[in-house]
């Protein structure tokens, strides 16, 4: 090994703010939507269900999120205000709100309940407030905008810090709008000036990271399957639906979220949002159909999997409680988790590669198994192709492998295989593709082996990577 230190790698193309990395490593957060349409059997509400339906008698904030916090949800995503408008904390832009329900005798502020109890719990809190309101007079028109801002603006200075906050697409045209009850249609690439209203959000929240079809800093992945598809970059070019050189939230080519763009302009990684029943909201037909244990874990490996975050739908009835039998859902779902990831078998294992960085142990492949996301392994700038090896003492079992490019450099790696060391040869068990900010790979059965081996095979510059890891599930 030398002693005169090497440089690190060179950021390669789009890379992620210090938000998108911390963001990274939330993996799986919920968003409940809860609403007046909970007690009409609709998903989206018209604008004109009375206020005083409104009453969740059994609403425990506290009680909901110490669920997440057992279940390893990182996060709460709050839907504050969906499409029909109603408000669940009393705001001074409209009387259509909790103000105006029999809920804590029009007292209550359902906002504050859940950041105090986020707080409490250590999940963190996210806002969704629905930019389409179908119950306010004004929208459509520019006076709207006000209501909007205003109303973000309550929602981010109230609440103390969000991880992020959302912007939905959705916009159906016809609604209440204060009586008129027509259809207003809207140019969603201009009506609602968004880089304004984003340089608010970033001023009155410097950490959260904002979401859309268009980002800035995270983008839907382009379907509510919960499905990151393969490859998958967190590098993206929105291209828009109207106007292809005009993407809006709710206004792009939007299935090109699933896998992404290699090479893209903007490191824009992809939230999965899947409801864990057929609706985002509750609806008492939907009682028994949440996804089993078993179809989550897909999801997980579908998108977690690929870099990807789960952002999973969770409801609460009438009476303001989540469902019992999805909380068990929930529950099995992340004891699974749990015992899969308890233990990392590549731990200690001695590394070695083709080609380390400068020869600087700074750049190690052992690196990868020190437990330690910083730390990184890295070949020299003119090597996009590469072996890692693993040896272990005695032969490991495991059927989950888990990658991780020291994303922080940019998405490189385009192609991957791994193989295990089987009668004195390598056996191929995976050929893959993209790694970025994390891969998880399932095997159909579990393998035994004293040596693994991870080869880049493609790589859009010198690879990187911070981590192989491997796990038993079954
Ligand atoms: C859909 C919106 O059109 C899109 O812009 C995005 O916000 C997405 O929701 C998030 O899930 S609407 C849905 C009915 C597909």
């Amino acid at each position: 090994m030398r002693h005169e230190p090497s440089k690190p790698p060179a950021p390669y193309g789009a890379c992620p703010s210090p938000a998108q990395l911390a963001w990274h490593e939330l993996e799986r957060y919920a968003i409940l939507h809860f609403a007046l349409n909970t007690y009409t059997d609709a998903e989206w509400a018209f604008g004109d269900e009375s206020p005083r339906l409104f009453d969740p008698r059994d609403f425990d904030a506290d009680a909901l999120v110490r669920v997440l916090k057992e279940t390893g949800f990182s996060g709460l995503l709050l839907v504050a205000k969906h499409h029909g408008g109603f408000c669940l904390w009393p705001s001074a832009t409209t009387d259509f709100s909790v103000e105006a329900s029999p809920w804590r005798d029009g007292k209550g502020d359902m906002v504050r309940e859940f950041a105090d109890a986020c707080r409490a719990h250590g999940v963190k809190l996210g806002i969704y407030c629905s930019p389409w309101d179908r119950n306010h007079a004004t929208y459509g028109t520019p006076a709207y905008l006000d209501v909007y801002r205003t109303q973000l603006r309550e929602l981010l200075t109230g609440y103390g810090d969000l991880f992020t906050v959302w912007f939905d697409g959705a916009n159906g045209g016809d609604g209440f709008y204060g009586g008129a009850r027509e259809a207003r249609t809207i140019d969603r690439t201009t009506y609602y000036d968004w880089p304004t209203t984003w340089r608010m959000v970033r001023e009155l929240q410097q950490n959260a990271v904002l979401f859309s079809d268009v980002g800035p800093d995270i983008r839907w992945v382009g379907n509510e399957a919960g499905i990151a598809k393969d490859p998958h970059w967190a590098t993206y070019t929105p291209i828009g639906g109207s106007k292809p050189e005009a993407p809006a939230p709710g206004d792009t080519q939007y299935e090109r979220g699933e896998t992404g763009d290699r090479g893209g302009k903007f490191w824009i990684p992809a939230e999965c949002d899947v409801p864990l029943r057929p609706g985002w909201f509750w609806h008492a037909a939907h009682e028994g159909k949440a996804k089993t244990p078993a179809q989550l874990l897909e999801l997980y490996f579908a998108s977690v999997g690929r870099g990807a975050c789960l952002d999973l739908g969770i409801v609460l009835d009438p009476s303001g409680r989540m469902p019992t039998g999805d909380v068990d859902v929930l529950r099995a779902f992340s004891a699974t988790l749990r015992s899969t990831f308890a233990q990392d078998f590549a731990r200690g294992a001695i590394a070695r590669a083709t080609n380390v960085r400068g020869e600087d142990a700074a750049f190690s492949p052992q690196h990868v198994v020190d437990g330690h996301a910083p730390t990184y392994w890295a070949t020299d700038d003119d090597v996009t192709t590469a072996e890692l090896t693993l040896e272990f003492d005695a032969p490991v079992t495991f059927d989950v492998v888990r990658l991780r490019e020291h994303v922080e450099f940019g998405q490189r790696v385009a192609r991957f295989t791994l193989q295990v060391a089987e009668g004195g040869a390598w056996r191929t068990i995976h050929e893959g593709s993209t790694i970025g900010a994390r891969r998880l790979v399932k095997l159909d059965a579990p393998r035994t082996t004293s040596a693994v081996r991870v080869r880049i095979d493609e790589a859009l510059a010198c690879p990187t990577l911070s981590e192989v890891a491997l796990f038993r599930m079954e």
